[in-house]
């Protein structure tokens, strides 16, 4: 089966996508998200100028080898952009392979490892009032599990705080990105106590997550770390900017609140480190930004001998195929933890179909052959990109942080 073309879509149905269509002589389509939020173009242009020319003509059934072609044959390897294409490519020729095989995705990777997929899904508040309340309508909705994210008394923007009642959505429409301002201190002062009142409120079945999203020193973060454990959370996230993985080892030894990373990691060499000395407990790589199923297949069992386990990032920028890969990946992957599951709106869950479904806190990616992911692309002329920006964050005087 020869790969004939491939086409780079980009449509914005509730927020901006980039999807890889792989096509064959054989009549098949495989689709793989290229999305990298704030930079989809970057993605776009890296695939049609550099990487669609050499995948014509080529055996669709040859996956593995296209990987290596692709990551080998760069001789600028690794990185987002690089990885986010290979990623798409990847995943696309495992949704044909499916197809062409009449077989789910997870059938192919060595079947399903459990029933369902265990899912958190995201409260937040612009007070920790409405933040409390949140948690509770996501229990209502069934979830097992949630992450609890709030404003930041007396500070605008705070990372994780939807603006209206509609799903938290980073990126935001316009030139260039928003400016946000953090502060630390009430930061860390008032998480322990938005987590407390959670546990007073909600009880103590439901699974409880934060997201320090790369804000804090090590030594901060081992203090958060400490501070939290009375209230049993499932994870701390991103407790420290993502390229100091040496600051693990200091919360490690400070703090039993077990520890996730890795949603802007792109190869294993990212996260060895971490896996070889046991600093985590939850990779968040996720399929389109990790290398596709081939490479994540590879870390997945790197992982599993550091006994670590998988939380794959799912926030709204991951479309919906980018989820269908990771459903199939999460339901035979051994070493499973959990999987984030922000729910798309109704324009994007519009334009790609799919055939995953949830139920009671769990997600199933169907079984339909291949991914079980279409693109409706009349449906997507509607929208058109638009270019959005993640923001930026500064502290009270100005300085330059980490958003
Ligand atoms: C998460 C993430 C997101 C990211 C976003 C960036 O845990 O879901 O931190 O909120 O900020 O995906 O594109
Ligand atoms: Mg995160």
């Amino acid at each position: 089966m020869k790969i004939t073309g491939a086409d780079v879509l980009i449509s914005s149905p509730g927020r901006n996508f980039v999807t890889l269509r792989v096509r064959t002589d054989e009549g098949l389509h495989g689709l793989g998200d290229a999305t990298l939020n704030g930079r989809e173009k970057a993605v776009a242009a890296y695939l049609s100028e550099h990487v669609v020319p050499c995948l014509l003509g080529r055996d669709a059934s040859r996956i593995e080898d296209i990987w290596q072609y692709l990551y080998r044959g760069a001789y600028w390897r690794r990185g987002p952009v690089t990885m986010a294409a290979i990623s798409a490519v990847d995943t696309a020729l495992w949704d044909i392979k499916g197809k062409a095989l009449g077989r789910p995705v997870y059938d192919l990777l060595g079947g399903a490892s459990r029933d369902g997929v265990l899912v958190y899904g995201h409260a937040s508040g612009r007070s920790m009032d409405e933040a409390v309340n949140e948690v509770g309508r996501y229990i209502d909705l069934g979830y097992r599990a949630v992450r609890a994210q709030s404003a930041i008394e007396g500070l605008a923007g705070t990372y994780g705080v939807g603006k209206g009642k509609d799903n938290y959505e980073p990126a935001e429409r316009g030139a260039v990105p928003a400016e946000t301002v953090f502060a630390t201190r009430p930061y860390m002062d008032q998480v322990p106590r938005l987590f407390e009142r959670i546990r007073d409120e909600h009880g103590w079945e439901t699974e409880l997550l934060h997201d320090v999203h790369h804000r804090l020193a090590p030594i901060e973060a081992a203090r958060l770390g400490k501070d939290l454990e009375s209230c049993r959370l499932f994870w701390l996230e991103d407790a420290v900017a993502c390229d100091n993985p040496e600051g693990f080892r200091l919360i490690r030894q400070h703090t039993t609140t077990p520890l996730a990373v890795g949603e802007v990691f792109n190869t294993v060499h990212d996260a060895k480190l971490l896996i070889d000395e046991q600093l985590i407990d939850y990779l968040r790589m996720p399929v389109c930004h990790g290398g596709g199923i081939t490479h994540l297949r590879k870390v997945a069992a790197i992982a599993d001998m550091g006994f670590v386990r998988t939380g794959f990032h799912g926030a709204t920028d991951l479309s919906p195929v980018a989820m269908a890969a990771a459903l199939h990946f999460d339901l035979w992957v051994p070493n499973f933890g959990i999987q984030e599951y922000m729910r798309h709106s109704e324009e994007t869950d519009a334009v790609f179909p799919h055939a995953y479904t949830f139920e009671d806190g769990y997600l199933h990616p169907g079984d339909a052959p291949g991914l079980g992911v279409d693109y409706d692309e009349a449906l997507a002329a509607k929208y058109p990109y638009e270019p959005a920006f993640l923001p930026v964050a500064r502290l009270a005087d100005g300085t330059m942080f980490n958003w």
